[in-house]
């Protein structure tokens, strides 16, 4: 009796000891022994990646997922659960025979499996070096012998080695789909295919609908994202044979990189920045207007450098013209002298473009171009031709059916060459060349004399027709005050119809604030293009110069941290600024709200924080004009669906040319509580009372709480005061906002901190310029001792406020001051 109870004994515990042996991390391997759960995790061998549980920031749901396990903000590259997450802590992952890999919730349901349809004697899940976690046989190390692996079942991310496309023997395609939202990984709305309908491009849907195409590949790089090529961190795989199509990159360093399909369509390219200790994003997609996909219809080109952005190709004329002229381009272009097959077509070539979509299209290889030509002329069908490897030279791509999704590319476009009748050929050309040419000299000398007349009067008219409608004073290219800049905008102009009926003829639903200088709307474009609508208000003349300061300032610039100002439109009074339409609104809406604030966890303030930094030392520094933006704070932080900042509102910015990096002047703008002390008593403004606004923006982005308006029971300080008072008592710490928790990296939130209290010290001399605040904020090191701030104490501003301000707006609590006389 008593040998079979210590027999059952032992039994019981060599099956507990089997059954839940513990994985704490060290392995990279399952066996059916082993399983993870709670906290435990795997890691690969190079120690890489993590396989393991965890929740998505703000949401309680629990997913089994991978994650790269050196970089200290948890990057999640797969999920596997993705549809089905746990609702409590108590899943379990294993590997059981003959070969799946299974998730169980509490109640040892399985609520996910890897679907291997093959089995292995003894099966294992490894999660590998390339962060692939896959189920083979234990004695099995052939990719080719694997029974499932996770590259094939990619969720939002695409890492090196993976491989996206088709496989025509088993008939599996690998595509990426976004989440659904920062928080929840379930399928999204958006997925990114390698398209292997025709000449296999990437192409990027929103459901059904292609928003996105990437052009084919022409040996180089994809057509239409020229920027996109082989480089020192990584080259890319093509493969397009009977048996697969895919693409994938390859890494050629130790840089980690890889690409996401974000919640909202965006493609982005990102590498981890080793010293700065954050990713940067080093290419999105789409990249501008023009990459929406179709949008000038068929046989129209896109581009942004003119306005309307859409034009007909050479030969070509709108199919609509009354649609096309309201900015109804979908409809395209139409022949100006139509096919005849029959009695003969020629070619015309076009050069510069991305090329079109080969959704319909053939493709051969080893063939010259002239040889191509001749193929594409012998079939009626065939609509165009190009090089199919521009590398080399060679192959042929042909087109059937319509050219749709053209867009301009200075310097790195390909040419095309398009069927046409011939007398619109280029062979036509060629016969009547030289009676051109000699025609054309005598011409020409008529042509110029008659052009500067014509120039001249048009010149007149223009001015006559601005006077007409009121616009005497406001021509954008006169608005230049410096002489250096005194040149045309450049601005795409809107027609007020398209605007009116963006936004619904300026419906209040769609009234998403008050600006500077007037109401802001959201619209919706024809096209599908959602856009922010500055109205000017009538009557405002401080907001007429605010609006001519703002169109003037960022017109010419451009940054992924300046929000992109698209067009304005001008017609009778009304005065209109366009802008790309920010979902996640501004930052104040987010910091200083209680439930919202909840959701921006230490890696997003971060990332904002640098981002703002960066785009602050891009006006300071890098752009082609010094720019002082002079109201930067929180509602002038606009953020996209990323969560990516841009900063916006220039109706009070300054630019100076050359070695000026300040003035003085009697009327300082700006708003209470970001203004730098030399600035609102003195009217000093320079790039150190941009830094001081920084700061300021900084140490609210970390405490989630406004400076102005800070009270404390404690003592009278505001939030400089208070977070200085915190700093030299070396508590520093207790300044986080309380949401944060403790899933913050100290060390980079002291930093933080510690820079932003720099950047408010009392005399500008002491504060960093921009790009040491990015140096500092990226890298350990020593840093300076913080002085006292500026206007530390609530009175302060007080007091500034009793001088002679003698107009001033409020909205959501902030007072911005519009006119103030500086002593
Ligand atoms: O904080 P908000 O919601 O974001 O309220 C303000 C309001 O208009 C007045 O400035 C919003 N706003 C301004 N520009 C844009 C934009 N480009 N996209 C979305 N919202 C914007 C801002």
């Amino acid at each position: 009796m008593k040998k079979s109870i210590n027999g059952i004994l032992l039994l019981f515990l060599v099956s507990v000891l089997c059954l839940t042996e513990k994985i704490a991390g060290l392995t990279d391997t399952l066996t059916t022994t082993q399983s993870i759960k709670g906290d435990e995790t795997i890691i690969s061998a190079g120690g890489s990646f993590v396989l393991g549980f965890f929740s998505p920031s703000s949401s309680t749901n629990r997913y089994v997922g991978i994650w790269y396990n050196k970089i200290p903000n948890q990057t999640v590259v797969w999920v596997a659960n993705r549809e089905v997450p746990l609702i409590s802590k108590s899943g379990v992952l294993e590997v059981i025979k003959p070969g799946l890999l299974v998730l169980r919730n509490d109640t040892n349901n399985t609520i996910w499996k890897s679907n291997s349809s093959t089995s292995a004697p003894n099966p294992v899940v490894q999660l590998l070096e390339t962060g692939n976690l896959v189920v083979k046989d234990a004695n099995q190390d052939d990719p080719g012998m694997f029974l499932w692996q996770s590259f094939d079942y990619p969720t939002d991310t695409s890492l090196p080695g993976m491989k996206l496309g088709h496989n025509f023997v088993t008939g599996l395609e690998v595509y990426l789909s976004s989440w659904k939202s920062p928080e929840d990984p379930s399928p999204g709305e958006y997925t990114h295919h390698c398209d292997s309908t025709g000449y296999p491009q990437n192409i990027v849907k929103k459901g059904s609908i292609l928003r996105f195409r990437t052009g084919p590949w022409n040996g180089l790089g994809f057509s239409g994202v020229p920027s996109l090529q082989k480089n020192s961190i990584f080259s890319y795989e093509v493969v397009i044979n009977s048996k697969e199509v895919y693409y994938s990159f390859k890494l050629l360093s130790s840089t980690i990189t890889r690409y996401t399909l974000s919640p909202s369509g965006v493609g982005q390219r990102w590498t981890w920045d080793n010293q700065a200790r954050s990713w940067i994003i080093y290419l999105s997609t789409p990249d501008d207007t023009c990459d929406s996909y179709g949008l000038c219809g068929a046989y129209g080109s896109c581009d942004t450098r003119i306005s309307p952005i859409c034009e007909c190709l050479d030969k070509f004329s709108p199919k609509f013209p009354d649609k096309w002229n309201k900015g109804n381009w979908s409809n395209g272009c139409i022949r100006n002298v139509a096919l005849d097959c029959q009695s003969g077509d020629g070619f015309k070539k076009y050069s510069g473009f991305k090329l079109p979509d080969t959704h319909n299209s053939s493709y051969n290889t080893n063939t010259s171009l002239k040889e191509c030509r001749r193929i594409c002329l012998k079939n009626c069908s065939c609509t165009a031709y190009s090089t199919l490897d521009i590398s080399s030279g060679s192959g042929c791509l042909f087109w059937f059916g319509d050219l749709i999704d053209m867009k301009v590319i200075s310097g790195a476009g390909q040419d095309i060459h398009v069927r046409m009748a011939s007398s619109d050929s280029d062979s036509n050309g060629k016969k009547g060349k030289k009676l051109v040419i000699s025609l054309a000299l005598s011409l020409a000398m008529v042509l110029l004399s008659l052009g500067l007349v014509l120039l001249l009067q048009r010149r007149n008219k223009k001015r006559a027709k601005q006077k007409k409608e009121g616009m005497e004073g406001f021509n954008l290219s006169m608005a230049y005050t410096d002489e250096r800049h005194k040149k045309d905008l450049e601005l795409p102009l809107f027609e007020l119809s398209r605007i009116i009926k963006a936004t619904d003829n300026f419906s209040f639903n769609n009234k998403l604030g008050e600006g500077g200088f007037g109401p802001v709307y959201k619209g919706l474009l024809e096209e599908g293009q959602e856009v922010a609508v500055k109205r000017l208000s009538e009557h405002s003349t401080q907001g007429l110069e605010e609006f001519k300061n703002e169109a003037i300032c960022i017109a010419k610039l451009q940054h992924r941290n300046l929000v992109k100002l698209l067009g304005c439109c001008i017609e009778g009074k009304e005065k209109i600024l366009i802008y790309e339409y920010m979902p996640n609104k501004s930052l104040d809406f987010f910091i200083f709200d209680q439930t919202k604030r909840k959701s921006l966890d230490w890696l997003t303030r971060f990332h904002i924080i640098q981002g703002i930094a960066r785009g602050l030392l891009y006006l300071h520094q890098d752009s082609r004009l010094r720019i002082i933006h002079r109201d930067l704070k929180a509602s002038n932080i606009l953020l996209d669906a990323d969560m990516n900042p841009k900063i916006s509102d220039f109706g009070t910015a300054r630019s100076f040319g050359g070695n000026e990096t300040g003035a003085n002047t009697s009327r300082v703008v700006g708003t209470h509580g970001y203004m730098s002390p030399e600035y609102a008593v003195d009217g000093l403004f320079s790039v150190k009372s941009d830094v001081f606004s920084f700061g300021v923006l900084l140490i609210e982005i970390v405490s989630g709480k406004r400076n102005r308006g800070f009270l404390h029971h404690g003592h009278q300080f505001n939030l400089l005061g208070h977070a200085w008072k915190l700093y030299k008592e070396e508590r520093a710490l207790e300044l986080v906002d309380l949401h944060l928790g403790n899933s913050y990296n100290s060390s980079e939130v002291l930093r933080s901190i510690h820079v932003g209290l720099l950047c408010v010290q009392q005399c500008p001399e002491d504060r960093p310029d921009m790009s040491s605040v990015i140096f500092m904020l990226g890298n350990e090191g020593h840093l300076p001792e913080a002085t006292q701030p500026g206007f530390f104490m609530e009175r302060n501003i007080v007091k500034a406020d009793n001088s002679s301000s003698t107009q001033a707006s409020s909205s959501k609590g902030e007072i911005t001051m519009t006119q103030l006389e500086a002593r």
